[in-house]
């Protein structure tokens, strides 16, 4: 299992949950000094990553681009898969093929997380789902012809009604033969969602393709009271070799949530 943390250049989400917020330079830098494996980028649209830039500073402090997130589409544009508005629905899946082929040439995965939207009121559930559906299958078949996975993240109830939970999420992809996607299991909302996470995550099984590592309150693990020995045992009981990237606030401060979450991951993962 491997370690990374987040890079947000969306000035709107300021105040989300992210650890760097200074740039690609300065976060991979800071990210390089404690020794992470990889960061995770989260840009206001593919055009604002220039690759050439990006590819020069993952060399120069040897780096991976561990996912690119999506959720400004939706932060900045309220674009998602599930709009009763088919023109929107079509905006947001041109939004993510952009990331998809951007995230191509660091291969790396993309993320729909707030993208994939809600059930609107006056919308038939199974409508809302069935829109989620073909707009996976869309953007995974694209990703699959760079032989990526798309990763699809349930997120809490208060911020979808779609589907809250990673082994729903797992028996659903099943369901609609959606091959080439994998679940995003996040902490943060794992924590609100499940009954017993690691449980869950022995069911999602080869299904679980990323993890945001985040502790109960969404703060760097250990500084909440969510317990991840259990967590971590799951994730190798299931062998699990992606990453614990961390999507946490930036409490106290940008540098002090990254070193404890590097530390949590050597005293869970490195050292036990
Ligand atoms: C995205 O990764 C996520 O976890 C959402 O809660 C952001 O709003
Ligand atoms: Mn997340």
């Amino acid at each position: 299992m491997k370690s990374a943390v987040t890079i947000c250049l969306v000035p709107e989400a300021r105040q989300g949950p992210f650890v760097y917020h200074q740039g690609l330079a300065d976060g991979c830098a800071r990210a390089a000094k404690l020794g992470f494996h990889g960061v995770e980028i989260f840009p206001p649209a593919a055009s604002a990553v220039k690759p050439a830039e990006l590819k020069t500073l993952l060399r120069k402090h040897r780096l991976q681009v561990a996912a690119i997130g999506t959720g400004a589409g939706w932060l900045t544009k309220q674009w998602s898969l599930t709009s009763p508005d088919s023109a929107i629905r079509r905006k947001a899946i041109q939004f993510i093929s952009q990331m998809i082929d951007l995230a191509s040439q660091f291969s790396a995965p993309v993320i729909v997380g707030s993208m994939q939207g809600r059930v609107q009121p006056g919308i038939e559930r199974s409508q809302a789902l069935g829109w989620l559906a073909d707009g996976l299958r869309k953007l995974s078949l694209r990703a699959a012809e760079s032989r990526q996975v798309l990763l699809y993240e349930p997120l809490n109830r208060y911020e979808t009604n779609l589907i809250n939970r990673i082994d729903s999420a797992a028996e659903w992809l099943d369901e609609q033969s959606l091959e080439h996607v994998r679940v995003l299991a996040d902490l943060f909302h794992t924590n609100i969602e499940q009954a017993d996470v690691a449980a869950a995550i022995v069911r999602c099984g080869s299904r679980l393709g990323h993890l945001h590592f985040a502790d109960s309150n969404r703060q760097a693990v250990g500084l909440g009271h969510t317990r991840m020995a259990p967590i971590i045992k799951a994730l190798r009981k299931v062998g699990y070799e992606g990453y614990l990237s961390a999507e946490i606030l930036p409490l106290p401060s940008s540098d002090q949530a990254s070193e404890q979450t590097i530390q949590s991951y050597r005293k869970l993962v490195v050292r036990s």
